[in-house]
């Protein structure tokens, strides 16, 4: 499709821009109450949570009538992996009696770790409520001789220790109800109302969690839900009964945009690169969320402290789950892993707490995360010669370097050929990650990467190699992968940095999802001198990519050019979910 080139409006990349975590708002402008920013400041600066995988389930150990689930699958989904029919289930429940379960030992143990905010499961998939419920008797008081709100007691324990309290919600996966989402073994998936199901349970139950447990931090929801009206009415439903608890992104279903306050990677899930848009990744410690009698596959705490370290340095939250025996303890494996990474917070916190997404790139000797003026250097392992190298450093003058562990010894920094050389002990203080601080001079800033070709290959832009500005984020979803969006006006928009190596003629194409009510939206292209006016197409729903040909342009000479988009005008919705674009030489 060939278009006419508009008149040319010369656009100015600023090199340098600084980049790294999108701020909410410049310090000292109040963030209005009752927005997902406000909501999420505790998140943003609390970063490290505990996930616990508590019921029934637990008392099955992963074992079923002498079937074992193997080690490496979910052990709380044994009803479902045996279809363990709902009266059996329910009549092996009756045995659940965590008896030494101890509110104050599994928040303290929270504590120790390290980690702010703690979510329990409530209700998970199998139906059964872990408080007392008055939606049926199906619950830890009036179903089992522990007879005790398990629930009312943990938040009480938060309150008692300073953790957030908060609690997971399996919203439509529920195997004991008949009109709950999932059991096809006992029910008829055909006489399903699953309506009947949000309205005569779901709801209700997280009504009574929200009125009933104090102030809850967070509500985890699980699985999605059908339509997006559904998950909304789930969010009003929360907010309306507390405006200042968060929501995760699980309360939509997977293949619509984010309707939650942020983004869940997929279980065990890692940002490839830095995402802009709040984000929490949720792992375990083994490899079952529910406790698992044969799963012994225990990640060291060097393996802990890595994976929060590195979800820190990408802008994200990490909520690590423990999956308590029946009898109420933890497994002293996972409790012995806990200790040991809350003795390296208690040391390393600051380079965790508070911190953002660093632009530095991910370098071989650890991560980087970042907070005010400080660069937190974080040495997974230690270089043989005793010299960290920092590559692609740029023009940011340190003006102190010291370890963590030890701030009076200044350490003497130099620099060689964009290259940060930080001297260091023979020996790593802490063989897990030793930090290393950076105290900058100047607000970090880094250049923006420079995009090159091979002799005949197309540039390949998106999320990876552009920078934001404004309002647009780097974005993950499910279903459409990593993509950009959330820009609404020309404040907002995506800029990379080419290096021409082949000059003439391009085919340039874009790929993108736009639901209809996004049709018609305007758009700059700018490449180079050239701008291009282009008009949103739609292109189906959340995530339909679709790639459209935008015609041809001409890049004369060799050399650096910038290009962007942005919107042309201020609108009331998106722009557009970009995915790519991409200038192909043509012959
Ligand atoms: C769900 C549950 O089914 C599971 O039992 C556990 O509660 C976990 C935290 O959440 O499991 C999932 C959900 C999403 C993904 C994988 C497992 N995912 O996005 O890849």
């Amino acid at each position: 499709m060939k278009r006419t080139q508009c008149a040319l409006i010369i656009m100015v990349c600023t090199m340098g821009l600084p980049v790294g975590h999108k701020i909410f708002a410049q310090a000292g402008t109040p963030v209005p109450a009752g927005t997902s920013e406000r909501r999420l400041e505790w998140f943003q600066h609390d970063k490290f949570g505990m996930f616990i995988h508590f019921g029934p389930y637990s008392v099955l150990a992963g074992e079923w009538q002498g079937h074992r689930i193997p080690v490496g699958n979910e052990a709380e989904w044994i009803m479902q992996r045996y279809n363990i029919p709902v009266k059996e289930y329910r009549e092996m429940a009756r045995q659940f009696n965590p008896a030494k379960f101890n509110a104050d030992d599994w928040v303290a143990l929270a504590k120790a770790a390290g980690m702010k905010y703690l979510v329990i499961t409530a209700k998970h998939h199998d139906g059964f409520a872990m408080y007392r419920t008055n939606v049926n008797d199906y619950n830890i008081v009036d179903w089992t001789p522990f007879k005790r709100d398990l629930l009312k007691e943990l938040a009480a324990a938060c309150r008692k220790q300073g953790i957030r309290f908060c609690f997971y919600y399996s919203q439509r996966e529920d195997w004991d109800d008949p009109d709950g989402y999932g059991n096809n073994w006992d029910y008829d998936r055909s006489k399903k109302n699953f309506d009947r199901y949000l309205e005569m349970k779901s709801k209700p139950q997280v009504r009574e969690l929200l009125t009933g447990y104090g102030p809850v931090g967070l509500v985890w929801f699980d699985r999605g839900l059908e339509t997006r009206e559904q998950a909304e009415d789930f969010v009003e439903l929360v907010h309306g009964l507390q405006p200042q608890c968060l929501i995760n992104g699980r309360v939509g279903s997977y293949g619509q945009d984010l309707v939650g306050d942020y983004q869940d990677m997929n279980d065990r899930g890692m940002a490839v690169g830095g995402i802009e848009e709040p984000w929490e990744t949720p792992q375990i410690l083994n490899e079952t969320w529910g406790y698992s009698k044969f799963d012994q596959n225990w990640k060291p705490p060097a393996v802990v402290i890595h994976l929060l370290v590195e979800t820190v340095s990408k802008g994200g939250n990490y909520l690590l789950n423990v999956g308590p025996m029946a009898d109420g303890t933890m497994p002293p494996a996972a409790v012995a892993t806990l200790r040991q990474v809350g003795a390296w917070m208690q040391q390393n916190g600051e380079s965790i707490y508070g911190a953002t997404a660093s632009p530095l790139p991910e370098y071989s000797w650890g991560r980087t995360t970042v907070k005010d003026n400080k660069v937190y250097l974080h040495l997974f392992s230690w270089p043989a010669d005793h010299v960290l190298r920092v590559s692609d450093w740029g023009d940011n003058p340190v003006k102190a370097a010291y370890l963590l562990s030890r701030p009076a010894e200044k350490l003497a920094t130099s620099e060689t050929d964009r290259t940060l050389l930080v001297p260091l002990p023979a020996q790593a203080p802490d063989a897990s990650d030793t930090v290393v601080v950076l105290e900058m001079a100047a607000p970090f800033k880094v250049d923006l990467p420079i995009v090159t070709q091979g002799s005949d290959s197309p540039f390949q832009l998106d999320y990876m190699n552009g920078s934001t500005a404004g309002k647009a984020w780097k974005r993950f979803n499910r279903k459409g992968g990593f993509f950009i969006s959330k820009w609404t006006g020309p404040a907002d928009s995506v800029t990379w940095n080419l290096l021409v190596s082949q000059t003439g003629k391009y085919r340039v194409r874009i790929t993108y999802a736009a639901r209809a009510e996004w049709q018609g939206g305007k758009y700059m292209l700018t490449i180079g001198p050239q701008s291009l006016a282009e008009v949103v197409e739609q292109t189906g729903d959340d995530f339909d990519y679709k790639t459209l040909d935008l015609g041809t342009i001409t890049l004369p000479q060799a050399g650096p050019i910038s290009v962007r988009i942005q919107p042309a005008a201020n609108y009331e919705h998106d722009l557009m979910q970009f995915q790519t674009l991409e200038l192909s030489p043509i012959y």
